[in-house]
């Protein structure tokens, strides 16, 4: 983590630049060698700027594989999304040790931690504290179901900006705020602006963005990366304009 190169070096550094950066997710269920080579070649040419890799359930094996393909074939850093203490590749750039603060379900704030802390310690890999709030997407999606957590309500602003606030003092090197894959609707950018203005450490947002207009706004309102998965597993041609338009942000947004 105090690492000078990096990845939570390379996030900070890109924030104080005023750099908005775009993170693909991958679904280890749903992809295969033939996708994955398409998406990577798609991705280099967009130039994204991190992998995210995991998900609230992952069916397969196929975690530890997949990273091994990212590195094997491009420089994009490959960070983990864990949805369990089992979805860990040692052959990751990172891994996002998240605490669901937006729920109050013991085992996903520190259960889960404690069961897995030496075997991640061993891991060698670089862990990046993430404060992972939950936020109403306007339907049940996994990662509500799987949590046993209620997300914070769409329009419940104040809950939010209070929730990363104290995510960030209890020592969170990250605010994720996530609608959940596939919701049906994406996070407000009043909520995000509000939670950008109360906090310091970057601001991850995603769940449910399907249109670069969306990504650009969310940028624009204060997040700081933005995470793509279903839009592209539908559509991998988006990766080139959403990238466009979360490069396009102006700096001094
Ligand atoms: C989910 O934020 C991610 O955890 C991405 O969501 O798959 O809806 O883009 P989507």
């Amino acid at each position: 983590m105090k690492k000078d190169n990096g990845i939570y070096h390379s996030l900070t550094t890109r924030k104080q630049q005023g750099k908005k950066s775009f993170a693909v997710l991958i679904d280890p269920d749903k992809v295969n060698e033939g996708s994955m080579e398409q998406l990577i070649k798609l991705a280099v040419d967009a130039k994204i700027d991190y992998f995210l890799v995991g998900g609230s359930l992952v069916v397969s094996d196929y975690i530890d594989e997949c990273v091994q393909y990212i590195k094997h074939n491009c420089d994009i850093p490959a960070i983990l999304f864990p949805g369990s203490p089992s979805q860990i590749s040692k052959h990751a750039d990172a891994l996002l040790y998240l605490s669901l603060i937006s729920g109050r379900n013991a085992d996903l704030l520190i259960g889960q931690h404690v069961v897995s802390a030496a075997v991640i310690k061993q891991s060698g890999l670089e862990i990046m504290p993430t404060g992972y709030m939950v936020i109403d997407g306007g339907a049940p999606t996994t990662v509500s179901y799987i949590s046993n957590a209620a997300p914070i309500p769409a329009d419940k602003n104040e809950i939010a900006v209070c929730t990363a606030m104290a995510g960030e003092m209890l020592g969170m090197k990250l605010i994720y705020m996530d609608a959940g894959s596939g919701a049906r609707r994406p996070i407000a950018e009043t909520m995000i602006a509000k939670v950008a203005a109360a906090i310091e450490v970057p601001l991850i947002v995603g769940g449910g963005i399907l249109e670069p207009e969306k990504a650009y706004l969310n940028c624009k309102a204060g997040a700081d990366v933005i995470v793509i998965g279903n839009a592209i597993e539908k559509d991998s041609s988006l990766i080139a304009e959403m990238a466009a338009a979360i490069h396009s942000v102006p700096v001094n947004s």
